[in-house]
């Protein structure tokens, strides 16, 4: 299967775990520069949110913050030194490995209330090893099937931290009880026939930096919070719209929504005819594998969940496919997506 991220600057490696089989990560925060100094985050952190509050440095700010006669925020804040989190979400972890809100640590070593390193052992609070390594813990790999994802859950920065690309595949396999007749191996472009896409919505600004906004809907409180965020460019895997060549044969997709709030209600579209594409059969969900294939027309798929689906494009050999997407948002009572750049990935 493929493993989705670009190089390793936009999304993670992702891991593909055999169940049974119990790893043991090293997670090293090195978010640091040529110097070995801690580098800033690069969007605005708000302060005044319940934090992962790096204390004596960054400790939890309160309004009223001050405004300019447009209403715009005049607090300047930069976070020295970004706290860090791994979470394997859908994974059945130990509480050490789990990546609590509270278990952050930064590249220089400052820790949350509930670090853990080697084991299953919580450290008490300020006997952590100054360093920026959660160190060796265990993922038991031990339940069914699934394809879970691993991304940043540092309080109150996790919205900004995944929005930086910091979050991958976490595949738990079982090859022994594998369902027969799924689509495996290459086809005759090279690609495999089980990929993982990461489907999320960001914004660019003008020089192509990811860009996230930075003023809060009451920012005499929250300078730079936005409860909830839509971007209006479709990424997959870390690339703007891409396109896949596929043979007229069947795929399986493990469908990911690493969206910040977007849902999706995705279904295949003939580019130029606007004539249903072939359906989806899901075949699992976030727990792993169903009972049977279900065949789903529109598929609802909310920020965090995953859903497995073959897609058998016999039928549809030289046309060309859009993957539609034509969920409001917010969902499921806000603006259409129908027309929108966001109505495709
Ligand atoms: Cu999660």
């Amino acid at each position: 299967m493929a493993a989705p991220g670009i190089g390793d600057t936009y999304l993670g490696p992702a891991f593909v775990v055999k169940k049974g089989t119990p790893i043991k990560i090293r997670w090293h925060n090195n978010l640091k520069d040529t110097n070995g100094n801690p580098l800033p985050h690069p969007l605005a952190v708000d302060p005044s949110l319940h934090w992962a509050a790096v204390p004596a440095q960054d400790n939890m700010m309160m309004g009223p913050f001050p405004l300019d006669a447009g209403g715009q925020s005049t607090f300047d804040y930069t976070l020295r030194s970004v706290p860090l989190v791994p979470h394997v979400h859908g994974g059945e972890q130990p509480g050490s490995s789990d990546g609590g809100p509270d278990g952050w640590i930064t590249p220089d070593g400052v820790a949350g209330p509930s670090w853990a390193s080697v084991g299953d052992v919580q450290p008490a609070i300020g006997s952590y090893v100054p360093s920026g390594d959660h160190d060796l813990n265990p993922y038991w790999n031990d339940q069914p099937a699934a394809s879970a994802w691993y991304h940043d859950h540092a309080l109150g920065l996790t919205r900004l931290n995944v929005y930086m690309g910091l979050a991958s595949g976490y595949l738990i396999t079982d090859p022994a009880n594998e369902p027969s007749g799924l689509p495996t191996g290459s086809d005759s472009f090279g690609n495999p026939k089980d990929l993982a896409l990461i489907i999320q919505d960001r914004m660019f600004d003008q020089y192509g930096e990811l860009y996230y906004p930075a003023l809060g809907l009451n920012p005499v409180d929250h300078p730079f919070w936005v409860p909830e965020f839509f971007g209006d460019t479709m990424l997959v895997n870390g690339q703007v719209w891409p396109v896949l060549d596929v043979d007229p044969a069947a795929y399986r997709f493990r469908l990911f929504n690493g969206s910040n709030a977007r849902f999706y209600e995705l279904g295949l579209l003939n580019k130029a005819s606007k004539i249903a594409g072939p359906a989806f059969n899901q075949i699992a969900t976030d727990g792993g594998y169903l009972y049977r294939p279900v065949p789903v027309n529109d598929l609802t798929i909310a920020p965090g969940e995953r859903a497995e689906i073959v897609v058998d494009f016999s039928a549809f050999a030289g046309q060309s496919l859009i993957l539609r997407n034509k969920a409001k948002a917010p969902y499921p009572k806000g603006a259409p997506a129908n027309s929108g750049p966001t109505a495709r990935s």
